[in-house]
């Protein structure tokens, strides 16, 4: 991709709404742009990093046999009153009235019709367990959008809703989920706390947030010490809850194992039995051919909000730090002299070989040194190639990690077998 002709409006200045680092760095790299209150549109770089998310995601999803579908962003009323959950969930919910004076509404999540597909489809106890899962936009009409995209009206994703024939079945499958959200996290370079939660609108019984460690979190959590170096089968039972269950007087950690730390809660998961397929009358014939309500759970991960948590836990006074998985291109060259014959034909070599294997931002724009360098510690891409005049001459380039500054001078060659390998 040439730098030239990629969209990327990247700016010097310090936006002056935005109160913490991930929203001012997403505006700052031109990843997003706003259009009301708590609306964005999401720009380029933004999308390359919702790609990787997503696919990291997905193939986490379809390893414990998750169906991926798109459900609808536009649904009936009818579905939602069918589930009593209507007039319940309130202000949240944007109604929308269609030219025949029909009730829908914009997705704040997809429960109800999670339902209805798997009613329509599935009668035997043959077709269970069944996971289906989508990557989707939402609207909840939030009172206080905030923070960017980390509190947004409009955001993005990843719900899936699970059918099982009986609890210890449903357990099962929810920790399965569990487990491959702690993969999905630490693929992305997280690091995830689960903590127990209240399963507030979504209803039930057994509920855990994902949250990721940052100070600008909106929950506090109050953990274990012992979670940070727990296996992914410890995770479950280590203790840790958010402020609203915390009790002091009933900790059953010591002072001296307690942590406290701010958290965002990036993931959460639900199991809530046959509150939905009883009150949807969904039902599934058993092996003796008696009617079974399935039982339930649903799990979701905050795409859109995702992309400004991994930037508020990895980032600089210069700008982001994108870990590998999720960066928006694998590296940038930067050419500093774009009238120098030499600069060029190195630069075009080096991007022209090693795009076959990875994915190469180009910046040939005609701006200041300066600038340049600038703009790729803001955007922070992981690796760059640097191509300047002095070390040309001297058949060298250099080679920088964004993460820890270091810088390695080598041949255009050993470059590119580096980014071949
Ligand atoms: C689980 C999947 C649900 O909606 N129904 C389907 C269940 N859970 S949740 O906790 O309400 O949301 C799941 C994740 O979505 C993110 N999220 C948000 N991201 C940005 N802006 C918002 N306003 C917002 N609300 C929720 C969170 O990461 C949450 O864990």
């Amino acid at each position: 991709m040439l730098f030239s002709k990629f969209f990327a409006p990247t700016s010097k200045e310090d936006p002056a709404d935005a109160a913490i680092i991930s929203h001012k760095l997403m505006l700052r790299s031109g990843m997003i742009s706003q259009t009301a209150s708590g609306i964005y549109c999401w720009l380029p770089v933004a999308v390359r990093v919702i790609e990787k998310i997503s696919k990291i995601i997905c193939e986490e999803q379809d390893k414990i046999g998750g169906n991926r579908v798109y459900f609808t962003t536009i649904q009936s009323a009818d579905l939602w009153i069918e589930s009593g959950r209507y007039d319940a969930y309130g202000k949240e919910m944007l109604r929308i009235k269609d030219r025949k004076g029909g009730n829908f509404l914009y997705s704040p999540t997809n429960e109800e019709q999670a339902t209805d597909v798997f009613r329509k489809y599935v009668k035997s106890y043959r077709g269970l367990p069944t996971i289906l899962y989508q990557i989707h936009w939402k609207f909840r009409d939030e009172i206080r959008p905030r923070f960017g995209v980390m509190r947004g009206r409009e955001f993005l994703m990843k719900d899936a809703y699970s059918f099982d024939i009986d609890f210890e079945s449903a357990k099962k499958t929810y920790e399965k989920v569990f487990k491959s959200y702690v993969q999905t996290f630490k693929r992305m370079g997280l690091i995830p706390i689960p903590v127990q939660a209240d399963s507030g609108a979504i209803g039930g019984n057994m509920s855990h947030e994902f949250h990721i460690l940052a100070d600008t979190g909106e929950s506090t959590l109050y953990y274990d010490k012992k979670l940070l170096s727990a296996s992914d089968d410890e995770l479950m039972t280590t203790f840790a809850v958010s402020d609203e269950k915390y009790d002091s007087q009933k900790s059953i950690i010591s002072k001296e194992e307690l942590m406290i730390s701010k958290g965002i809660e990036v993931g959460h998961v639900f199991y809530f039995g046959t509150k939905y397929s009883k009150a949807m009358n969904t039902f599934v014939l058993d092996e003796k051919g008696k009617k079974v309500f399935p039982e339930m759970g649903s799990y979701g991960i905050g795409v859109s909000r995702l992309v400004a948590a991994i930037i508020e836990s990895s980032h600089d006074d210069r700008g982001i730090i994108w870990p590998e998985a999720v960066s928006p291109f694998d590296v940038v060259i930067l050419n500093l002299h774009l009238k120098n014959s030499k600069c060029c034909s190195v630069a075009l070599k080096i991007y022209e070989a090693i795009s076959f294997k990875k994915e190469v931002l180009y910046d040939d724009r005609d701006i200041t040194v300066g600038e340049k360098l600038a703009d790729a510690d803001l955007i922070g891409i992981p690796w760059q190639i640097i191509i300047g005049q002095k070390k040309v001459d001297n058949g060298v380039v250099e080679l920088k990690n964004r993460k820890t500054g270091e810088i390695i001078e080598m041949s255009s060659d050993k470059v590119i077998d580096g980014f071949l390998k």
